[in-house]
């Protein structure tokens, strides 16, 4: 994994010098913990396209299904360790170079890193809600059968954002004023496909910030980003933080 160092050394500037850096990530940061991204095999649960199992359309025709999909990965997420790129961000929160972060990702491993600013934008695969009154609540262990309301008897769905759904508006409108006042975003670990998580560094990109992508492949983003690093979340934010601490 052939990191050009002078670029490496001009991103770890570009973070020491930053006023207000934030991080966007996605499934990729958590790729090293062993959690499946969405992507070609790994976005597949018996030939299932993720995309097809995390819509409301899904729950309605076969809720039996999609619960045993989200059972199938809070098993998973509930083996899995958060890495070093989710540390070295933790780390960073402490030391105020980052003050926000904004994921996709709904395992839950920023927060279990340490990360305390952490806007899960599309949910978390441990909380529920009810398919017909307020209730809300929060799995400790993963869900056995489809949970039931303890308020009205009716089914509980896992409390995430499917497709075809709008996120919050309150947690979506502290997104962007964290958007509105970041000069640095970090984007590690995302396709940048899905709306509107795809357009949150666009936001800081036309206010003048500046953009660096961390991940194994190249994206959408890749042509209008500062700076691209080409390798792995959980290799490359070690070694920045390293050469921020010889700074
Ligand atoms: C909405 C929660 C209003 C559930 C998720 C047409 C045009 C534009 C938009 C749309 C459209 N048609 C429909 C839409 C809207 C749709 C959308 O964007 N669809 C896409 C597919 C075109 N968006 C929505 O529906 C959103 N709501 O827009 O509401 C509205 C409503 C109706 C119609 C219009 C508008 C809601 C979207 C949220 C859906 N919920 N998750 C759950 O998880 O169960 S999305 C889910 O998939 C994730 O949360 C994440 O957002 C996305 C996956 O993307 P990534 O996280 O980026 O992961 P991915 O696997 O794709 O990529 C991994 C990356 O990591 C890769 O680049 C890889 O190279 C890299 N990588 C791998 N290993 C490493 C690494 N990088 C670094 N280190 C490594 N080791
Ligand atoms: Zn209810």
């Amino acid at each position: 994994m052939l990191m050009k160092m002078e670029n490496i050394l001009s991103v770890a500037y570009a973070i020491s010098n930053a006023d207000y850096m934030i991080a966007v990530t996605g499934a990729g940061i958590s790729k090293e913990s062993n959690v499946p991204t969405f992507r070609g095999e790994d976005g597949l649960w018996r030939n299932y396209d993720a995309m097809d199992l995390a819509t409301p359309d899904a729950f309605r025709r076969n809720p039996a299904l999609v619960w045993e999909w989200y059972t199938w990965r809070q098993r998973l997420i509930a083996e899995c360790e958060p890495n070093p790129a989710h540390f070295t961000l933790a780390s960073w929160e402490k030391r105020g170079l980052l003050k926000a972060l904004i994921t996709q990702n709904v395992d839950g491993l920023h927060i279990r890193a340490g990360s305390t600013n952490v806007y899960e934008v599309h949910g978390d695969i441990w909380a529920l809600k009810c398919t017909s009154c307020k209730y809300k609540g929060s799995l400790s262990s993963p869900a056995i059968g489809i949970p039931t309301c303890p308020l009205c008897s009716n089914n509980l769905r896992p409390d995430v954002v499917w497709f075809g759904e709008s996120l919050d508006r309150a947690a979506l409108s502290k997104v962007y004023n964290e958007l509105e006042h970041a000069d640095v975003c970090l984007v590690i670990g995302t396709s940048a496909l899905v709306q509107p998580a795809a357009t949150f560094p666009l936001i800081v990109k036309q206010r003048g910030g500046q953009l660096i992508e961390i991940n194994v492949e190249p994206t959408p983003l890749s042509s209008i980003v500062d700076f691209h690093i080409s390798g792995k979340a959980g290799k490359i934010l070690p070694t920045l933080d390293s050469i921020l601490d010889q700074q």
